[in-house]
């Protein structure tokens, strides 16, 4: 449903940063070009019933070959900043010698993008860790956070005189959780107790990298994106559905957040995940690490749930069932909880759309969390998947994308008129592209991709949101 107030078109700030986000793994293809190490994303989608139909990113967008003809695409659509990650295995093929052809993609990337007009802005980790560290136990190893921050050494080195913008992590929870919790994504495991320790050695890998390149050089940008999830109870009256939403907006925002902002992992959280963390996993000192100050938090946001569950006296009981079923989930500690639907429209991938919890989101992030501490919020993800029907010269008229972005974008504004303090939002995506364990079957791009002749036709959400960049005007 439409706001009544919809039609008011809203004006941005001159200096708001309108830019669009990919991810290594999900649009470079080369998979082993120049040298390039296997990662978890290779293994995991080449076995079999991983993926949607065994696709791989061994191809993806060939953003690799082609990356200086996307370069000319954000110009011509007039995008000020583009969010991409590096392949870890690509610049480091065993997580720890570096291979200069690896770096030289990104050398060149960065060069194309500054030529362009265009602030690269630099994830060091979206979700792609070399097969070789995996071997070594992966991020349940705490050796994994020191291999981190030496690679986040080898790229400050190679790209620090031209990048300021420096995420570490993308959506950490993901990694944790989907990875090591429930198996979704790769590694694929399914260990509540490994993806814990995921969880704390992300954290301190993120924080290990900041302080090494705040001491290399002090005027860069450093922050971090995490996932967020606006959780309400579906009955505000129930004393089960509170507990729920509590739970999860602690293991999902809260744990994240806390550990940044705070310096602790917050204790109702750590009570729901009692007897899963191992002993001597955080070791004293790990904690200020995490929290070195930042400059950035970047959210990623798709959507807001209602959650339900048992009596907070059976909540344990049903987790540990739940646990013994071998029915992996990724909310350890509060596998009992689930989801109901509000009703409201889906996009392709189920979520449903609620523009409203982002508003929401980000003033209480602005609240809790990032005004204190002089940060400033990006929304570095927002985006939706639709079935795209696209016409035989590739045209997509993405309505319902476009008013997705769109409604998004006026609760960003409202969020600021709120206070929150949001200097730029990067759509997800530029390009259709590689979506996890979904393949190529979902598409959130703006752009178009054929993965047959890899033509790239921007779609009707991409000419919109060319001429929002252009004015800083929604309507
Ligand atoms: C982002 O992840 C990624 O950063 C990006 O690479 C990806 O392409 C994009 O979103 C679109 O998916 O149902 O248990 O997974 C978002 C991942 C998906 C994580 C929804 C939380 C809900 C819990 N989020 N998920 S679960």
């Amino acid at each position: 449903a439409v706001q009544p107030n919809a039609e008011a078109p809203v004006s941005f700030p001159p200096s708001f940063l309108w830019g669009s986000a990919t991810a290594a793994y999900q649009v470079e293809g080369a998979w082993n070009d120049d040298g390039r190490g296997p990662s978890i994303w290779d293994t995991f989608s080449k076995t079999p019933g991983k993926v949607f139909s065994g696709h791989t990113g061994d191809v993806a967008c060939n953003h690799y070959h082609r990356y200086r003809e996307d370069v000319a695409l954000m110009k011509r659509l007039g995008l000020k900043v583009y969010r991409f990650s590096v392949s870890w295995s690509r610049v480091m093929p065993d997580g720890i010698n570096v291979n200069e052809a690896g770096l030289h993609f990104y050398s060149d990337l960065v060069d194309e993008l500054l030529e362009a007009g265009i602030i690269p802005w630099l994830t060091q980790y979206h979700w792609d860790l070399p097969q070789a560290l995996e071997d070594r136990g992966g991020w349940a190893n705490r050796e994994t956070a020191f291999a981190f921050e030496r690679y986040a050494v080898v790229l400050h080195e190679a790209l620090g005189d031209r990048v300021r913008h420096w995420t570490t992590l993308n959506e950490p929870w993901c990694s944790a959780f989907l990875g090591y919790a429930n198996g979704h994504h790769a590694p694929g495991r399914t260990s509540p107790e490994d993806a814990l320790a995921a969880a704390h050695h992300l954290l301190l890998g993120h924080g290990l990298a900041v302080r090494a390149l705040r001491e290399r050089d002090a005027s860069l940008e450093l922050g971090l994106t995490l996932n967020f999830t606006d959780y309400q109870p579906a009955d505000p009256e129930s004393a089960g559905d509170l507990d729920a939403a509590r739970r999860l907006d602690g293991s999902f925002n809260r744990f994240f957040a806390d550990a940044i902002f705070r310096g602790a992992y917050p204790q109702d959280v750590l009570k729901d995940q009692a007897g899963l963390w191992r002993a001597h996993l955080v070791q004293p000192g790990d904690l200020e690490i995490i929290s070195a100050p930042i400059d950035v938090l970047g959210v990623n946001f798709y959507t807001g749930e209602l959650l339900t569950g048992v009596d907070p006296q059976q909540a344990a009981e049903a987790a540990a069932a739940a646990r013994a079923t071998g029915a992996p989930n990724p909310n350890v500690g509060s596998e009992h909880v689930s989801s109901v639907r509000r009703g409201l429209p889906q996009t392709a991938m189920g979520w449903e759309v609620y523009p409203q919890a982002l508003k929401d989101l980000l003033i209480r992030l602005h609240r809790d969390y990032t005004e204190a501490a002089g940060v400033a919020l990006y929304v570095t993800e927002n985006g939706a998947a639709y079935d795209d029907d696209a016409d035989a010269s590739g045209f997509v008229q993405d309505d319902e994308r476009l008013d997705y972005i769109r409604r998004h974008l006026r609760a960003v504004h409202e969020a600021m008129e709120g206070g929150a303090d949001i200097r730029g939002y990067f759509v997800w995506s530029l390009l259709d592209n590689f979506e996890w364990a979904f393949g190529y079957d979902k598409r959130f791009g703006i752009v178009r991709v054929d993965y047959e002749t890899q033509q790239r036709t921007p779609k009707a959400s991409a000419q919109w949101y060319a001429e929002v960049a252009r004015t800083g005007v929604v309507g």
